[in-house]
Parts: C-alpha cells; sequence; structure tokens
C-alpha cells in the first residue's frame, strides 16, 4: 500500500522535475536538504532514518541492562562506552531526519504511538553475559552490514552520518567477538553460554535485513533512488558468508542442520528464519515489545520538565533579544 501511495504520489508531480531528479542520483549526485525532492523520496527517508534514529536509542535498552552486571571494570566500561555510542547515533539520525522538514519530537511521538517502527531485533531479551557477546557480533556485524553501503546513499545528511557510525559500529563488533572469543574459550558452562546465545540471536540477527527480497515492499524504488544500495537477501547472503567462518574460529556451531558451503560460488546455503515470527514481532508480539516501549514512554514522560525548563529559557532568551533590538 505504501509503496503504491509513493507510486501514484510520483505520478502528480513534474515530469520534468523528476526525470531531472533521477538523472542527478543515476549520476551519483548527492541529493542536499534544500535541493527540490520528489516528496515520496522526502518520505520514505523520513521513514527510513527515523526508524534507523528509533533503533539506535531503543537498541541502548538491551545492553544497558547488563552494564551493572558486567564481569569485570574494563568490560563495563567498553559497555558503557558502545551504549553512548548507540545515544550518538540516535541523534545523528535524527538531525539528518530534522533537515528532511520533520522534528525529532514529531519521530519520537510516532514512535512511541506505534506509527513507526524500530527494528525487530531489539524486541528480544538478553539473558546472559554472552549475549553482550551475541549483540556486538552479531547484531553490530549486520548493522555494518547493512550501513557501509549506506554511506553512498544518495541524502547527503544521512550519508555523512553513515560515515561516522559505521567507525564507531566496527568498534562495538570487535567487542563483541571479543567477549565471544574469551567465553568460547573459557570453562565448560562459559562455552554452553556463548553457544545458547548464538543459538538465541543468529534468526533474529537474519531478520534484521528485512523480509526476502519478494515480500520486500520498498526495496525496488528505494534501490532506484539510491536510498538503498542492496536489496535486502543480498546483504543477509554476504552476512552469512561473512559470519560462518567467525563461528567456526569460534568453535561453536551455527544452529542451521542446512548450512552449506557452495565452493563454487562461495556462498552459504542457509535456512531462513522463521518469517511468520517476524512478522508477528513487527506486529508488536514479541517477546519484548511492550516492555521496550514502556521504557521508552517513560524516558520520554520522565525528560518531559527538563523539555519544558530549556523550552522556557530558549523562549525567555529569543524575547530578551527582542526587547534588545
Ligand atoms: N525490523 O520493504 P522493506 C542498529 C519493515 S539496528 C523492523 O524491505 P525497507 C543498532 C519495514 O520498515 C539496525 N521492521 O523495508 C543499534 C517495512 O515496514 P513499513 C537499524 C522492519 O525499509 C543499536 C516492512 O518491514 N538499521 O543499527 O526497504 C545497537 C517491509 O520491509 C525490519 C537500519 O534501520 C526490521 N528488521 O528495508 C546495535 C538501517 N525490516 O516501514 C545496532 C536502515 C523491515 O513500510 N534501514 N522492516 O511499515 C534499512 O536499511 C531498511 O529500512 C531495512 C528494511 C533493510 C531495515
Amino acid at each position: 500500500m505504501y509503496a503504491q501511495m509513493i507510486k501514484s504520489e510520483a505520478s502528480r508531480e513534474d515530469p520534468e522535475k523528476l526525470a531531472a531528479f533521477q538523472a542527478r542520483i543515476d549520476a551519483g549526485d548527492k541529493i542536499e536538504p534544500k535541493d527540490w525532492m520528489p516528496l515520496g523520496y522526502r518520505k520514505t527517508l523520513i521513514r527510513q532514518i527515523g526508524q534507523h534514529a528509533h533503533s539506535e536509542i531503543v537498541g541502548q535498552l538491551p545492553e544497558g541492562n547488563w552494564i551493572t552486571r558486567a564481569p569485570t571494570l574494563e568490560r563495563k566500561a567498553i559497555l558503557l562506552a558502545k551504549v553512548q555510542d548507540e545515544a550518538g547515533h540516535g541523534l545523528y539520525l535524527y538531525c539528518a531526519a530534522e533537515t528532511l522538514g520533520v522534528t525529532r519530537d514529531e519521530l519520537t511521538e510516532m514512535l512511541l504511538d506505534g506509527r513507526m517502527k524500530y527494528s525487530s531485533i531489539f524486541n528480544y531479551p538478553t539473558l546472559t553475559w554472552a549475549d553482550m557477546g551475541a549483540v556486538g557480533w552479531l547484531v553490530d556485524g549486520a548493522a555494518i552490514m547493512n550501513q557501509v553501503p549506506l554511506q553512498r546513499t544518495s541524502f547527503g545528511p544521512y550519508s555523512r552520518a553513515m560515515i561516522r557510525i559505521c567507525k564507531e559500529e566496527s568498534f562495538h563488533q570487535r567487542q563483541g567477538y571479543d567477549i565471544m572469543m574469551k567465553m568460547a574459550a573459557g570453562t565448560p558452562a562459559q562455552k554452553k553460554m556463548a553457544q545458547d546465545a548464538l543459538n538465541r540471536f543468529w534468526y533474529p540477527s537474519l531478520m534484521m535485513f528485512g523480509p526476502s527480497d519478494k515480500e520486500s515492499v520498498h526495496s525496488e524504488q528505494s534501490m532506484a533512488w539510491k536510498i538503498k544500495m542492496n536489496t535486502n537477501d543480498e546483504l543477509r547472503q554476504k552476512f552469512v558468508d561473512q559470519t560462518v567462518p567467525q563461528a567456526h574460529y569460534l568453535g561453536l556451531t551455527v544452529p542451521d542442520e542446512h548450512l552449506k558451503l557452495d565452493e563454487e560460488t562461495g556462498h552459504y546455503a542457509f535456512s531462513q528464519p522463521d518469517w511468520s515470527e517476524f512478522f508477528d514481532v513487527l506486529k508488536g508480539n514479541g517477546p519484548c515489545n511492550r516492555e521496550r516501549l514502556a521504557a521508552r514512554n517513560k524516558a520520554w514522560d520522565d525528560g518531559k520538565w527538563v523539555r519544558d525548563g530549556l523550552l522556557a529559557h530558549a523562549d525567555k532568551k529569543a524575547a530578551r533579544k527582542v526587547a534588545a533590538e
């Protein structure tokens, strides 16, 4: 439906402007906030960047859960830094979205009342310390796989935000793998925890790339506009090809009995996640959907006095300036 709406909006726009816009995209130009752009391009970016920003913010919750219980001071400092980075990523992305004419408050309200999504992965619980390893290794690993190509996306502010985010995501992925290396080489109980974390996070990580290309609603138009640089299935395959040897190095087993390397193509054949579970999580029925949204709603309500205070201060400052002129 959304894709149809975008198409029908495009049909109402000036064909000459549309053609000139597409020519700029095809030539690899960056589109900047003040440039003319089709309404559908603007809306698609607000949706994607907004959802991405929300994912960074909600993504702090499963890891924040372990800050007080990190096993050493060093691990705690690393985890704290990572979780703070995620907040920063959210801020860069909200700023990029704001250049398209939507405010951060509007985006937040759309998240809180369920009109906007955030990544499905953050609706799964983090049950043990090994989950911090699996999240860093697999979840940030999947995020990087998706975000490195987005550094070349056509919208300037989004692509520039991605450059910085990707640098930080590499550190996140590395710290997760480091936890997995320690756990997998530890006591039998620690290795079991690492395997259990891999078992629980493998398929939800594959879901992060979105539904199969056949089911994807937006890919075709988003790729034509270079808002997306690859299809969901292309990136999922790349992720599997990169991650399976890393699991082997750890001495862990990927929970997929159909996993098989095709020597000729160099690609792994693998089992698809349970897509009915994915769509159910998107509808709000994942293990932690309610908890995550309740936490964000509480943070928003608790922070009201700060926002009100800052706005009152800004209003007073503006009034003083007017009076002085
Ligand atoms: N979760 O037509 P499709 C991270 C929705 S976390 C929830 O293929 P599109 C991090 C999709 O929105 C990673 N919803 O969509 C943070 C659409 O529904 P609507 C966040 C999903 O947009 C902290 C419908 O399914 N990364 O960075 O072309 C710690 C049909 O899908 C998901 C980004 O957001 C999902 N997994 O492609 C660690 C990257 N997948 O909106 C890590 C930027 C699909 O029509 N985003 N849907 O109601 C993208 O690259 C694309 O938006 C996606 C989906 C590949 C995710």
